[in-house]
């Protein structure tokens, strides 16, 4: 019988993921709750033909050219930009993410997240285990209007899709985006959806969900000219990554109530977080706990296991992102 194949598992997987591609690989597993260093992960990548990453661990081309017996590359996360896609395919080194398996899931917490912001729920849990609900006044914790209102979702891709089918028959809401591509006439219809230019999506929207992914191009896209087009009333919630919005800039905006509130689950230097949003009493914050469920982390961590395998037995990959370099 022919050797098995060796793999890297570089962070903590379920073990019926790490069961099956053991019956596949001989599997070096990382079994920490930490990143690998680069240097560390550039070592522990060496003779193996394939690696199960997750959205943390940095794909360069520096790394690759250190890593020649390298063929596969799964993350469990549909976000990529962690690696990088052009140097793989210009070595032909198969990439794969999870699409699909977390969408309903992510876009859970994407409502639940812009629910808490409008709905001031972080506040009011701060001020009642803290002892601070003594009394009432009309306007106690008076929030955002959330249904009826216009929901702004910034990114139409899959996820944005399944919050605006959220806004629209779940909240009665008014759906407007903008995106790189305006999507088909049928879907615009179907989800009640206006397309607008970024500014005027800026503008009108009450409540905007980042959902876009996180490229050179989108790098803070969202700064301070841009919150500045926000309504005063306005709430933003980004589930998508944190380098997307200009976190000085919207602290600021935050402080200074020039927009209402913030609903945060990703952040540019994450897991740390910017002390200037952690001392706002309007931003809600969560740490990426957007596709955090069991089923859907097992989901995930199964596709980018049967990606693996595919890719390295000579099967179709589910879910490639560079197909145009199969067969390996
Ligand atoms: C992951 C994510 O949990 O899928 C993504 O892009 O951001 C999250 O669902 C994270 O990247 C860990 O892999």
């Amino acid at each position: 019988m022919d050797a098995l194949k060796k793999i890297l598992v570089a962070r903590l997987a379920p073990p019926e993921v790490l069961e099956k591609l053991k019956a596949h690989f001989d599997v070096d597993y990382h079994d920490g709750e930490l990143p690998l260093t680069a240097e560390a992960l550039r070592g522990r990548l060496q003779g193996k033909a394939g690696a199960y990453i997750t959205g943390t661990e940095r794909i360069t081309p520096e790394l690759l050219d250190a890593c020649p017996a390298l063929r596969a590359i799964c993350t469990m996360s549909v976000g990529y930009n962690h690696i990088d896609l052009a140097a793989c395919t210009a070595r032909r080194v198969l990439v794969t993410n999870t699409p699909d398996v977390l969408t309903e899931t992510t876009a859970d917490l994407g409502f639940a997240l812009l629910m808490a912001t409008a709905r001031r729920m972080g506040e009011g849990e701060r001020l009642l285990r803290d002892g601070g609900w003594k009394s009432w006044r009309w306007d106690f914790l008076a929030g955002a209007e959330v249904h009826g209102t216009t929901l702004g979702i910034l990114g139409m891709g899959r996820i944005g899709q399944a919050i605006a089918r959220r806004g629209r028959f779940g909240f009665g809401m008014q759906v407007a985006y903008h995106n790189r591509s305006r999507l088909p006439a049928e879907a615009e219809g179907e989800l009640g959806a206006r397309y607008l230019s970024k500014e005027a999506l800026l503008r009108e929207a009450d409540h905007l969900v980042l959902v876009l992914p996180y490229s050179a191009e989108s790098h803070h896209c969202i700064a301070a000219a841009e919150l500045a087009l926000m309504k005063p009333t306005a709430t933003l919630v980004n589930i998508a990554r944190g380098g997307i919005v200009d976190e000085h800039a919207l602290a600021a905006a935050l402080r200074e109530r020039r927009i209402a509130a913030a609903g945060l689950d990703v952040f540019e230097g994450e897991p740390q977080v910017n002390p200037e949003l952690l001392a706002l009493p309007n931003a809600v914050l969560t740490p990426h706990i957007g596709s955090a469920t069991m089923p859907t982390r097992i989901a995930m961590a199964t596709l980018a296991a049967d990606n693996l395998i595919a890719a390295l037995t000579g099967a179709p990959p589910p879910t490639p992102l560079n197909p145009e370099i199969l067969p390996l």
